[in-house]
């Protein structure tokens, strides 16, 4: 535990440094080769995504922006007084200014893997609200969910916005609901964007903008493994596909290989024949009605959903 500010407090977890040579060696020579999505993120690919939300195409931050800030007083008042806001994977802690702003809570608690970005972002935040205390915790998803859940009085608010719960399937994401269940703490509550099932053609523009950044976003995942183990991807002989699978109801990313690709993963050299697809991410849609029993399934009482008008995103608030 450090004090970095008046008003800025960071606890270490030490999350554990994963093999990411053997990691990604096992879901590369599987039978159907996959990358997991967390390799998306090195620098550049978090800046690629943060330029994918400002595109036409990508609906999901700016809708889900909108219903925020339009009912953040609704939401408060179905809360009670939000002691403190949890949020899980924080990152720059963008969102979550509107929710300080408005709600004026004792305690922010934002949870990151990223020690650098964490140590950033909170830094800049404990400035803008110094009535604010900031708990910065680095840790990885599964350690913070298993933090102490300290009975704070009115209960925690663990803040999950994105819909990035659509990024887990649906095994890891009842095991993630319980989670977050277990870190929001008995009279605490959850508040949680999904993305909304829609036509196949919104999905697709969503993710195949014209600008090509999600493109670039999943070829990045290459250049981050070129960087970080010299794999040798020879990127440029890479394609980006995207498409929605209707049946699974979900966006499904994958690289698909131009010619063979030759590989070097540590002290062995594997060969991915032209043709072969990588799976980088599935990015699964909901229903309200839906996400709502998956919700309950995970412990949690709905308490209330909002959407747009043209039902293109949902935020859930539930309670523990
Ligand atoms: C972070 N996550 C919610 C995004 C999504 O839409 O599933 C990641 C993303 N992938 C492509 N574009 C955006």
């Amino acid at each position: 535990e450090q004090q970095l500010g008046p008003n800025l407090t960071f606890y270490d977890l030490h999350p554990p440094a994963t093999d990411m040579l053997e990691e990604v060696t096992r879901s590369l020579t599987a039978p159907r080769p996959h990358l997991h999505p967390k390799y998306f993120y090195d620098e550049a690919g978090s800046r690629l995504f943060d330029a994918i939300t400002t595109t036409e195409e990508y609906y999901p931050t700016r809708t889900e922006a909108a219903l925020l800030a339009r009912y953040s007083s609704e939401i408060q008042a179905q809360l009670g007084h939000a002691n403190t806001i949890a949020e899980p994977g924080a990152g720059s802690c963008q969102k979550v200014r509107l929710l300080l702003e408005r709600w004026s809570p004792e305690r922010y608690m934002p949870l990151e893997i990223s020690r650098d970005c964490l140590l950033q972002s909170t830094r800049q935040l404990s400035r803008d609200f110094p009535e604010v205390q900031i708990d910065a915790v680095c840790a990885d998803y599964c350690q913070a969910l298993s933090l102490p859940a300290d009975n704070l009085p009115g209960g925690r608010v663990v803040f999950f916005p994105g819909s990035t719960i659509g990024n887990f399937d649906p095994a890891e994401r009842s095991a993630f609901l319980r989670g977050l269940h277990h870190l929001a703490g008995p009279g605490g509550a959850l508040l949680i964007g999904a993305d909304l099932q829609k036509e196949a053609s919104r999905l697709n523009a969503a993710y195949n903008d014209a600008q090509g950044l999600t493109a670039a976003f999943n070829l990045n995942a290459l250049h981050h493994l070129n960087n970080a183990l010299g794999c040798q991807f020879d990127v440029n002989n890479m394609r980006h596909v995207a498409f929605y699978n209707e049946t699974a109801q979900r966006i499904e990313m994958h690289l698909e290989c131009l010619c063979d690709q030759e590989l070097h993963l540590g002290h062995h050299q594997i060969t991915l024949k032209g043709g072969t697809r990588i799976h980088t991410e599935n990015s699964y849609k909901f229903t309200v009605e839906g996400f709502t029993r998956e919700l309950m399934d995970a412990g949690f009482r709905p308490r209330g959903c909002w959407t747009d008008s043209d039902d293109l995103f949902s935020l859930h608030l539930a309670s523990t």
